[in-house]
């Protein structure tokens, strides 16, 4: 069996040992950091995620399983990071009010990072006046904001109302994501961006802010 398909198991079962060891193994065979997230650590929560959809796993289980994964991408971090020089821009990340969600948050921050930006991870939870309070004490250039439940990604309008409303736009751009994020509320809410998946949310931030 292929070592990144392994590593995806490792996730799926939720064993952190394995999964630590194998993506080091991988790393030392020259597999690279973003072969290891996609092919190895996604894969395997992808996996997770549709068993938890049809109710064959519960949420310890996925809870040991986003732990795993975790502990892969702290041994990721450094290489996806590991190429740049200057900050390309600031960008404010977090997971909006209500939603414990981190782990899509997480790899997007990653990514960004690893492609020069200077990124300030606000984690889970976040309301309205800490991603505001955020923007201005650091002068961001961009905000980017994570829902994965239906229930807290109509918050996102009232976040961009409040950087409206800071005069901070149209200086900081606002971009957004997760699972039940579509371009179509993107547009509703008028964020400046959306982005599937965390790849395409580096050329959309890479985009916005060299306009
Ligand atoms: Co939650 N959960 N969960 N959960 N959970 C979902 C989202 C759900 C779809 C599962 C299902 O099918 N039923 C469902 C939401 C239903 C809905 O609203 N329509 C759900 C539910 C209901 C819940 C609870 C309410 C369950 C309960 O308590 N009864 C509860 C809510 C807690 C809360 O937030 N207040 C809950 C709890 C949890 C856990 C704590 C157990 C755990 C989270 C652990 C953690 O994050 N630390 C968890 C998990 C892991 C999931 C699933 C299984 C997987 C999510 C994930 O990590 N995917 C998820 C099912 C699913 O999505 N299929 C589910 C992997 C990750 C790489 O993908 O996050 O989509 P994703 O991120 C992608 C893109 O979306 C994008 O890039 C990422 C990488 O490519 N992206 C961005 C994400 N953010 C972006 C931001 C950007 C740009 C792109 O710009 C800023």
């Amino acid at each position: 069996m292929e070592i990144l398909d392994e590593i995806a198991i490792g996730v799926e079962r939720g064993d952190s040992a394995s999964v630590r060891t194998l993506t080091e193994k991988a790393l030392a065979q020259d597999i690279s950091a973003e072969e290891v997230l996609n092919g190895g650590l996604v894969a395997g929560m992808n996996v997770i995620g549709e068993k938890f959809k049809n109710n064959e796993v519960f949420i310890p289980e996925v809870l040991v399983s986003a732990k795993a994964m975790k502990t892969g991408m702290e041994l990721l971090k450094p290489l996806l990071a590991e190429a740049n020089v200057e900050s390309k821009g600031k960008v404010i990340i977090g997971t909006v009010k209500g939603d414990l969600h981190d782990i899509g948050k997480n790899i997007v921050a990653m990514l960004l990072e690893g492609a020069g930006f200077e990124v300030t991870d606000l984690g889970t939870d976040v309301s309205k006046e800490k991603f505001l309070e955020f923007a201005e004490k650091e002068n961001a250039d961009l905000v980017g904001m994570s829902a994965l439940l239906t229930t807290t990604m109509t918050y996102m309008r009232e976040i961009i109302e409040g950087i409206e409303s800071a005069s901070l736009k149209p200086k900081v751009k606002v971009i957004i994501g997760g699972a039940p994020i579509t371009q179509s509320y993107a547009d509703e809410i008028k964020a400046d961006g959306y982005a599937p998946d965390a790849a395409s949310a580096v050329d959309l931030v890479k985009g916005l802010l060299e306009k």
